[in-house]
């Protein structure tokens, strides 16, 4: 038969119709995904479930629109996205469900996260930074609604940074010229947080590269718009934020979200406005869906009328995309019938392919231990018992990592007295399980690779002969300089950071010379300082982000918390945001100026190091030391240090002060003082005073408090004095009790004691203000020497005589 050769507009027509066929085949999958998914949850073989039902079509759109280099921070209803950037297949979504630890199995976090949390890897296996300019990027979801906003504001600025400063000129695996745009999701009602707020307020005044879409259910769980929003409408409420001719701001559209026509235009639209004039964009996607309720955890019939079911099911973004690919001409019902029913099996299949490939290796751990579970009830007196144990394991079809471990456990108590090899078969092999499967769950928490902070050594001060005395502010401004010239991509940012050097002229002159955008002024906005560094950092930049009092870090606490020092183990390795926090801290006067809130921090922190150098040439030094690792750090700074005197070291930016080291500051042999930061010197002074008085006290300051003393120095002092006491500033039971319980317990240094061990901390209330306030509210020289005194009157009664 002969056919006419096609027009180019029927060659483009084609083109068309296959990318929509494409993108409804997508839409369709992930929608089929969602409702397995469901089943999986509600039959037990998955923990919970959320998913991206109703937001498939403005997903397909906004991935037409996203480009290699670019980055997302999203929230759990972004599936469909994800798999239209080519980073999600449907095993994959399954083994993300089913918590699958290989990482290969489920890249977004190799079973660390609930399904719905995305992600991809920015970092190669061995640690090291991919070309992000080749990937499509996204930074790891994390839970708590809006958490994804400050992040997003960095990952934005990044661009900002990449395009307009010179010396980041050949940054090229980071970023081309700036162009890549930050793409953020979140839900309408988590626009209701403060954290969204405070995002797009930054994101106007620094006018970044960032995308903003809001999907709009009009629900939150089962909390209706009405409950969440002024005038039920986010960009209404918005619209002061809008540009103008005259002002810069935000453009903001609106769209609905089963237009599929339209929402492809409105996405390449903001994608070129981000792109190219760094304007960032909000787009209000209205009139979503969300046809299986919330999540697994309970049905929507509980709280939409019938009326709200009834339009969803009609309005469903699928549903309509299917209705205008048939009314022009792209499909006719039979074909599109078709294809459903063959995803449809598809979807079955992988969802079966992910169950067998996350119960295979477990189905081989259990019949190692069922043999070797046979071979010990053989000899052991309580066969019968061990028998049964055995049987109930090897008739789980389906053996979680946890039945086995608690079978073989739990055995072993029938052979407590027993000893025979297969005993110790048995137990050897408990002991490689352990190795092998529990860094499945626990490993990088921190960096693991050799850019690792705690193996950076020290480098001591150099000084002159003739060695000048400065302000310690001094050293640390010289120090700042020195690595803002060193390295190229460290930008330091903060509430009076920049014209003014910061609030104690550790930065000054630097913003003149190093330019605003490198050492630069922010808002009053310690989440979004925070945020900003961690998108920042997440994009190979070295951000040191400020927060201009410790007291005050508690705005950003809850981000550093649940994103920063989660990012590596949440990514499993795979993510990194090297994020240096620089603040300033302890003894000076008042409720909200002197704050040492270390216990709190230490607990909330883990996955970061928390440093407390007790004068600035000692913080300039773990400066330089985190600026060669490639790991998240806070530095608190002595708040009355800065115009404390220390000698001027040679060279700037080269010494080191070591992670997890501590220091012994004077020799003792009766007691070992432990303290750090700015309560050091009082535990110095009293120290003198003690000698005085025939009490020769070691004082050791831990410098370091995540990670504590880890070639253990703190018990060798313990073993040499055989008393201790651990002082600081912080509440009855926080960072003083943790340091004791490092010693006492996990060092064992309770074996050495003579003398009951002890913290001396502040009382339980904040500082009240003034000199007298911190006297009677912290612990001061005299409440060191009398609690030293004591228990050296009680070890030596003679010697030292009732004081009182
Ligand atoms: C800080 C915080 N508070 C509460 C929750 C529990 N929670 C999870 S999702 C959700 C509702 C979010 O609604 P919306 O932003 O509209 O997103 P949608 O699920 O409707 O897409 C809530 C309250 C949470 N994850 N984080
Ligand atoms: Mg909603």
């Amino acid at each position: 038969m002969h056919t006419d050769p096609k027009t180019a507009d029927e060659i483009s027509f084609d083109d068309f119709k296959e990318e929509v066929m494409n993108d409804y085949i997508l839409a369709v999958t992930s929608r089929e995904c969602s409702l397995l998914g469901r089943r999986e949850v509600l039959t037990g073989k998955a923990k919970f479930g959320i998913f991206g039902d109703g937001k498939e079509v403005p997903q397909l759109a906004w991935a037409k629109a996203f480009k290699k280099g670019d980055w997302r921070s999203g929230y759990y209803r972004d599936q469909t996205f994800m798999m239209a950037i080519g980073k999600l297949t449907i095993e994959q979504f399954f083994a993300g469900l089913y918590a699958h630890t290989d990482i290969t199995a489920d890249p977004m976090s190799g079973g660390r996260q609930m399904g719905g949390h995305f992600s991809t890897h920015t970092l190669n296996d061995d640690g090291s930074w991919k070309n992000l300019t080749e990937e499509k990027n996204s930074s790891a979801d994390i839970s708590p609604t809006a958490g994804q906003m400050p992040r997003l504001l960095g990952l934005a600025l990044a661009s900002k940074m990449f395009r307009n400063i010179k010396s980041l000129e050949n940054s090229s695996n980071f970023s081309i010229n700036g162009n890549e745009v930050a793409w953020g999701t979140i839900g309408n009602a988590s626009t209701s947080e403060g954290l969204f707020w405070e995002t797009i307020n930054a994101a106007g005044v620094l006018q970044v590269p960032m995308v903003m879409s809001v999907w709009d259910d009009e629900y939150g769980i089962s909390v209706h718009a009405k409950y969440q929003t002024t005038k039920e409408n986010i960009s209404e409420i918005l619209k002061g934020f809008q540009r103008n001719e005259t002002e810069n701001g935000f453009e903001i559209i609106r769209v609905k979200g089963w237009d599929y026509p339209e929402l492809i235009d409105v996405y390449n639209r903001a994608a070129e406005i981000a792109r190219n004039e760094h304007v960032p964009v909000l787009i209000h996607v209205q009139e979503v869906t969300q046809p299986q309720g919330h999540s697994t955890s309970g049905s929507h019939e509980r709280y939409k009328s019938t009326e709200r079911l009834e339009w969803e099911s009609e309005f469903d973004c699928n549903k309509k995309m299917r209705e205008w690919m048939i009314s022009s001409g792209i499909a006719d019902e039979e074909t599109l019938a078709e294809i459903e029913k063959e995803i449809k099996k598809k979807v079955r299949d992988g969802k079966k392919a992910a169950w067998d490939a996350f119960l295979a290796p477990q189905k081989n751990e259990q019949k190692e231990a069922i043999l070797l579970l046979n071979n010990l009830a053989e000899k052991s007196a309580n066969k019968n018992f061990i028998e049964k144990l055995t049987k109930d394991l090897a008739a789980d079809k389906e053996p979680l990592r946890r039945d086995i471990l608690s079978t073989a456990r739990k055995s072993l108590r029938y052979v407590a007295g027993e000893d025979f090899p297969e005993k110790q078969q048995l137990l050897e092999w408990i002991k490689n399980y352990y190795k092998l499967i529990q860094p499945k769950y626990s490993a990088h928490l921190y960096s693991e690779e050799k850019e690792n902070a705690k193996t950076i050594e020290e480098v001591l001060p150099t000084y002159d002969e003739n060695v000048e005395e400065v302000d310690g502010r001094v050293i640390l401004r010289d120090n700042f300089d020195f690595l803002l010239n060193k390295y190229p991509e460290v930008l330091i940012f903060g509430e009076d950071s920049g014209k003014i050097g910061d609030v104690n002229q550790g930065l000054e002159g630097l913003q003149e010379k190093y330019g605003k955008l490198k050492v630069a002024d922010s808002g009053i906005r310690e989440a979004t300082i925070l945020g900003q560094g961690i998108g920042m950092a997440m994009r190979g930049l070295r951000p040191i982000a400020e927060i201009q009092y410790l007291d005050y870090i508690l705005y950003s606490l809850q981000i550093m918390s649940d994103d920063l020092v989660t990012v590596r183990y949440r990514s499993n390795g795979k993510q990194k945001a090297p994020l240096i926090v620089r603040t300033r801290g302890h003894r000076l006067e008042g409720i909200w100026h002197s704050g040492s809130q270390m216990g709190g921090l230490i607990h909330l922190l883990r996955g970061m190091y928390i440093l407390v150098p007790r004068n600035m040439t000692k913080a300039a030094g773990f400066y330089n030391t985190l600026l060669e690792s490639d790991e998240p750090a806070l530095v608190i700074e002595c708040l009355n240090g800065y115009r404390l005197k220390e000698k001027m070291p040679k060279n700037l930016g080269e010494f080191k002060t070591p992670i997890g080291v501590v220091e012994t500051v004077k020799i003792g042999a009766d007691i070992t003082l432990v303290s750090y930061g700015s309560t050091l010197r009082i535990v110095r002074d009293a120290a003198k005073e003690l000698q005085q008085a025939g009490i020769d006290a070691e004082v050791i300051d831990v410098q370091s408090l995540l990670p504590l003393d880890l070639n253990a120095d703190l018990v060798k002092s313990v073993a040499k004095t055989n008393r201790l006491l651990v002082i600081d500033e912080d509440v009855p039971g926080g960072a003083s009790a943790y340091i004791l319980n490092h010693i006492v317990e996990k060092q064992g240094g309770y074996k050495f004691l003579d003398s009951k061990p002890q913290t001396l901390a502040a009382k339980e209330h904040r500082p009240a203000y003034g000199t007298d306030g911190d006297y009677f509210s912290k612990p001061s020289v005299e409440d060191v020497y009398e609690k030293v005194y004591e228990i050296m009157h009680e070890a030596r009664p003679v010697e030292f005589p009732k004081l009182r």
